[in-house]
């Protein structure tokens, strides 16, 4: 028998939803979690999508103000181009870190044959930080911190896990654990009190919160209050998922598409400003991608 948790008040779940495949973007298909009208957002997380994209879909020139996109990719390469001449690829395991801040506009688009998988987090900033400097932070497969232990292995993209730390900057304070358990092991993460946090199931199936329950690939279940999330793979196959916390940011969300800003007013202002090519926006009305 697996004991039952190493917390007295462990997370449990409190929600759990099946993320279906939808389109979006030009040809590209997603499983939204987050930011499905079932669950709107979830403090400071705005979308969570499981892309999986072959050429020549993908995500074409657009804008973004307000907030952080994390794009993780799980298998193949995407090309990012933007306005301020900004130019990556990202391959399986590498991630990059973008703060739209003020106004970034660009491309996301698959390069190479095949199927191109990844996981894209939208992060919501706080009033103080929306109109920031855009910003990015790109890592390398190698070069992101990683931990294991008793069948257990995580890939700390940010904060911490196991006694590892991330060096990744987030401003709105966040945590995104990648975890492969194999058959028969568990874990127990604790995660800061006051914070929002969320699993969402890549592959193999596993118990969540409590051993009695199992969940499989493509849910995403919504943590309630506690100290930690307790995991147990009981099943004869790997178990890959992610965690993801964030400190709430209370504050009001008003979103129209890829502006995310406090007030109607602001969004008004957001959308002028990119139709005209004002604050922050100046590059966006000459600009296209190659
Ligand atoms: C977007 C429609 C979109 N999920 N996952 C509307 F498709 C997008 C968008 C993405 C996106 C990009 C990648 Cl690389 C991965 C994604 C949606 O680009 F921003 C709006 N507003
Ligand atoms: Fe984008």
């Amino acid at each position: 028998m697996s004991k039952s948790s190493v917390f007295s008040r462990p997370r449990l779940v409190v929600k759990k939803l099946l993320a279906r495949a939808q389109n979006e973007g030009d040809g590209a298909v997603v499983r939204r979690s987050i930011g499905r009208p079932e669950l709107q957002n979830l403090d400071p997380f705005l979308m969570l999508d499981e892309f999986s994209v072959s050429p020549p879909a993908g995500f074409p020139d657009h804008p973004h103000r307000g907030f952080e996109t994390v794009t993780y990719m799980l298998q193949g390469a995407f090309t990012h181009q933007d306005f301020a001449g900004h130019k990556g690829t990202i391959r399986t395991g590498d991630v990059q870190w973008m703060t739209a801040g003020r106004g970034i506009v660009h491309s996301e688009m698959p390069v190479g044959p095949g199927t191109h998988k990844g996981l894209q987090l939208w992060i919501n900033l706080s009033s103080k930080d929306k109109l920031v400097e855009p910003r990015y932070q790109e890592l390398l497969h190698e070069n992101i911190p990683k931990a294991e232990k008793d069948g257990v292995s995580v890939t700390i993209l940010a904060g911490e896990s196991m006694g590892v730390k991330s060096q990744i900057f987030t401003r709105t304070p966040t945590m995104y654990l990648d975890f492969t358990l194999k058959p028969g092991s568990e874990h127990h993460q604790p995660i800061p009190e006051p914070w929002n946090a969320f699993v969402y199931i890549v592959e193999g199936e596993g118990a969540f919160g409590s051993p009695d329950s199992t969940t499989p690939a493509h849910h995403c279940l919504v943590l309630g209050p506690g100290e930690g999330l307790s995991v147990w793979n009981k099943s004869s196959k790997p178990l890959r998922f992610v965690l993801i916390g964030g400190q709430p940011i209370n504050e009001p969300v008003v979103q129209y598409g890829p502006f995310v800003m406090n007030t109607k007013t602001e969004i008004m202002q957001a959308y002028q400003d990119y139709q005209l090519g004002r604050n922050g926006f100046e590059r966006a009305r000459q600009w296209s991608s190659k």
